[in-house]
């Protein structure tokens, strides 16, 4: 259950030994408990140096900053104690904490209490948690629009778009009694470009995934055309066993690791045959068949001697590449052909991957940063989309409507989850303590 009532207390700084730790206090309790331990008053933006007994014999000078709400991080009243950077002594101070009315603070509890205390949007807070764990540049800087507040703008335009549509067919649905022409070519006609920006969006917000939590990349193909050789390659290592025999790998081998600037969560995967009747095989094809429909991003390894194989992959980003160009001449100009023997084409073949990954956005010019959660909440909204363009308005105008206003709801999540504890304890639940 959450609750704004107590005052909440973590150390903010990474745990172990450093120079200087921070400890955090933020609630209604913070005046009462800083001036216990000062004997001062709590003031905005004072700075003070503070020796404060933690035990018998041992006293710690700490500098003490404060901050009056809503004029905080959490929007409340608040101080942050900084001392010396010793385990022992932050949690001496954070015990003494508690012992005179403060909680120990939950995985991101100061956050959510600045988005509940509507300092900042549930966007902008996921985005500070994105932030911190961002292991490239390119996403410091996608979390960093995110956080200025870019991505809710494009959301607040999509939302408005849709309202406006909506508020053309609802006043109909007011108003029909009373003979209002409504002109259902031109809500057909805005429908039909709003759903054209909005797939383009979701695109967009696609990559900005991939870009926030790497994206899921599968390695597929017929047997023994070098998969496994080609998941070495990429990621370095001897993640997965190469051998000639046909149908080595049976398990899924997984592995995070930058190719570029991006991350990519790669999955080396069992050869799909129809041929095999070894039942340990036909697991790992099935294993395989369901990473296929898991993933974002498909890339068909095939080679000389399996030219037409060719499998479809409904809605994912499709890479085909032809492996042991150095044993056959390759004519099919469609297909990269490269070498994983004598390294011919490689460096295209990782090109065409972060062009099949992010090929419709500029990341150096202007991607925000989202999450699953956002892109489930969007393509949902489109589904409602799409299945009110396969209505006949003229005669179902409610039902067209009542699809409207579903997609809407779904927008609308994005920014304001109906406030059930559950998603937002799961939503805060990955931030560290302290923030
Ligand atoms: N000539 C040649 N041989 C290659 C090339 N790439 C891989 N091989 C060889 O092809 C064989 C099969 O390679 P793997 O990487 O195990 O193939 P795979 O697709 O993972 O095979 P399964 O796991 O059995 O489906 C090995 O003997 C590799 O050394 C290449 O570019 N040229
Ligand atoms: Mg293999």
């Amino acid at each position: 259950m959450i609750s704004l009532e107590d005052t909440i207390v973590a150390c903010s700084s990474p745990p172990g030994i450093g120079a200087i730790s921070c400890i955090r206090v933020s609630g209604p309790g913070s005046r009462e408990i800083y001036t216990k331990i000062t004997s001062r008053k709590l003031v905005h933006f004072n700075v003070i140096v503070k020796e404060i007994t933690l035990a018998v014999d041992i006293e710690e000078k700490c500098v003490l900053t404060s901050y009056e709400g809503p004029n905080s991080y959490t929007g409340e009243d608040s101080f942050e104690i900084s001392c010396h950077g010793n385990p022992l002594i932050v949690d001496l101070i954070i015990d003494n904490l508690i012992s005179i009315g403060c909680r120990l603070a939950e995985p991101g509890e100061f956050t959510m209490r600045s988005f509940l205390n509507s300092k900042i949007g549930l966007v902008e807070a996921e985005a500070i948690s994105d932030l911190i764990h961002a292991e490239t540049l390119e996403k410091v800087r996608a979390v960093g629009r995110s956080l200025k507040g870019e991505f809710t703008t494009e959301i607040d335009k999509i939302i408005l778009d849709l309202r406006k549509i909506r508020t053309l067919v609802e006043s109909d649905i007011d108003f029909n009694d009373q003979e209002i022409n409504i002109d259902f070519s031109r809500i057909k006609r805005d429908l039909e470009t709003f759903s054209t920006l909005f797939l383009s969006f979701i695109s967009t917000t696609e990559e900005a995934v991939y870009l926030n939590e790497g994206i899921n990349t599968v390695i597929t193909g017929p047997t023994n055309v070098g998969k496994s050789t080609l998941m070495n390659y990429l990621s370095k290592n001897e993640t997965s066993i190469v051998s000639e025999k046909s149908g080595t790998t049976r398990d899924l081998v997984s592995k995070s690791f930058k190719i570029g600037k991006h991350v990519f969560n790669f999955y080396d995967t069992a050869g799909i045959t129809t041929k095999s009747s070894d039942p340990i095989e036909r697991k790992g094809i099935s294993m395989a068949e369901k990473a296929l429909l898991e993933c974002d991003l498909v890339l068909e390894l095939i080679d000389g001697e399996n030219i037409n194989y060719k499998k479809d992959y409904p809605g994912k980003r499709v890479l085909r590449v032809i492996n042991k160009i150095d044993t056959f001449e390759n004519k099919n100009a469609e297909l990269l052909g490269v070498s994983l023997k004598t390294k011919a084409n490689l460096e295209n073949l990782e090109r065409e991957l972060i062009k099949t990954a992010f090929g419709s956005t500029k990341l150096n010019v202007g991607v925000f940063s989202a999450r699953s959660r956002h892109l489930r909440l969007l393509r949902e909204c489109y589904t409602e989309i799409e299945a009110a363009k396969n209505i006949n308005i003229e005669s179902y105008i409610e039902l067209f409507a009542e699809h409207l206003k579903l997609g809407s709801l779904k927008l609308g999540q994005i920014k304001d989850p109906y406030s059930s504890d559950d998603l937002l304890g799961d939503i805060f639940a990955n931030f560290c303590i302290g923030k």
